[in-house]
């Protein structure tokens, strides 16, 4: 007994008197490790009768857990200072300025995109969407395209796999399925653009298998051509930032319209540069920029509208064509390239939200 309470004095002592966390960790060894002293006395009790072991078990235990509780209690007391000290010498320097973060650009074409659909938003139209895959009707049968038209060939559209019961799917090789879908949702009146992807089996130098449309839609009672240019000429001066832009129309054909336009802007090209809209020195060339016309009555019928009661005009034009043209981008092809040189050359900052009234562009 005298030998454990010599231990124990002996313990307490070195426990209170480690300088640090290390060489507390090494009176925890010297104690109550595998070869520790007091680990060494429990393995005598194996040897003694059973009263003696019992007293001097219980006594050796009382020790053990008296010096694990002083180790833990200076071990958190270690930690602590540790951690105070660690306080003391780190500081944050709040007015320290913050390091550069790699900011990404928003692409020409989501910039377009959100250019128009504010334009057309401020003249009151509604943005439409409809699947990528469509089926022949929507895709042409509704759009007046007759049986044996070319482009229902496979060499100009993206077919899907046949399925059970003979039905084909396709890649939209336009945005207008989504205005058939939308006049057979809906009453008139309409008044909606249509932006998205549209694919064509067509690849070169301004050709590439996806590429994106916007089109627009209007259906009433009464609506003639004169508001489809008044619209369009509103458009143009919109998005090119110009004030009186001559705008011509000019006899086309599409399934879809009847009579049909091709719209071109007054420009001019002097020096190399091209300058949209009318100048001093006049206008003496022109730009093509969309196509339109009124609403075909075959179509208007397909979509279960009476053509003596509603009549209307549409209107379609290439994204990337008019991002092109507005931004100096000379090469379709690039647009799909994802070089993120190009990106931070032709891209806008993720805070340039178009808006009619805070400026398109800034
Ligand atoms: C172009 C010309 C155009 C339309 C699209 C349309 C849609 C319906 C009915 C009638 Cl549902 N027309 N869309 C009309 C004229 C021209 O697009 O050059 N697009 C790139």
């Amino acid at each position: 007994m005298d030998t454990l309470e010599a231990l124990r004095a002996e313990l307490l002592e070195a426990v209170n008197t480690a300088a640090d966390a290390d060489a507390l960790e090494a009176v925890r060894i010297a104690a109550l490790g595998k070869k520790g002293r007091i680990t060494d006395l429990m393995k005598t009790l194996g040897q003694m009768d059973p009263d003696q072991r019992r007293t001097f078990g219980q006594a050796v235990n009382t020790v053990k857990d008296e010096i694990s509780a002083l180790l833990d209690a200076r071990k958190a007391t270690f930690a602590e200072a540790a951690l105070n000290a660690k306080l003391a010498s780190e500081r944050i320097d709040v007015s320290l300025p913050v390091r550069p973060e790699r900011e990404g650009t928003l692409h020409p074409i989501s910039q377009t995109y959100d250019e128009v659909v504010a334009i057309f938003g401020q003249m009151g139209f509604a943005v439409a969407e409809g699947p990528d895959i469509e089926d022949d009707f929507h895709n042409f049968t509704a759009l007046n395209f007759p049986p044996g038209h070319p482009a229902r060939e496979m060499h100009d559209t993206f077919f899907l796999n046949e399925q059970e019961g003979g039905v084909r799917h396709l890649l939209r090789t336009h945005t207008s399925p989504v205005q058939i879908r939308t006049m057979l949702s809906q009453k008139p009146p309409i008044r909606v653009i249509i932006p998205g992807r549209t694919y064509r089996c067509d690849s070169d130098m301004t050709h590439t298998p996806m590429f994106h449309q916007i089109e627009g839609l209007v259906i009433d009672k009464a609506t003639h051509m004169g508001h489809l240019k008044g619209c369009l000429k509103e458009f143009v001066e919109s998005y090119f930032e110009v004030s009186n832009v001559t705008v011509r129309f000019r006899p086309s054909f599409f399934p879809f319209t009847e009579p049909s336009a091709e719209v071109d802007i007054g420009c001019s090209r002097k020096g190399g540069e091209l300058r949209i809209g009318a100048r001093e020195d006049g206008c003496e060339d022109w730009l093509e920029i969309l196509g339109c016309g009124m609403v075909h009555p075959n179509v208007l019928k397909a979509c279960g509208l009476d053509p003596e009661e509603y009549q209307g005009f549409a209107f379609g034009m290439g994204l990337e064509r008019i991002a092109m043209l507005k931004y100096g981008i000379p090469d379709l092809r690039t647009f799909f390239d994802s070089d993120v040189r190009w990106l931070k050359h032709y891209g806008f900052g993720p805070h340039d939200v178009p808006s009619l009234t805070g400026g398109l562009t800034r």
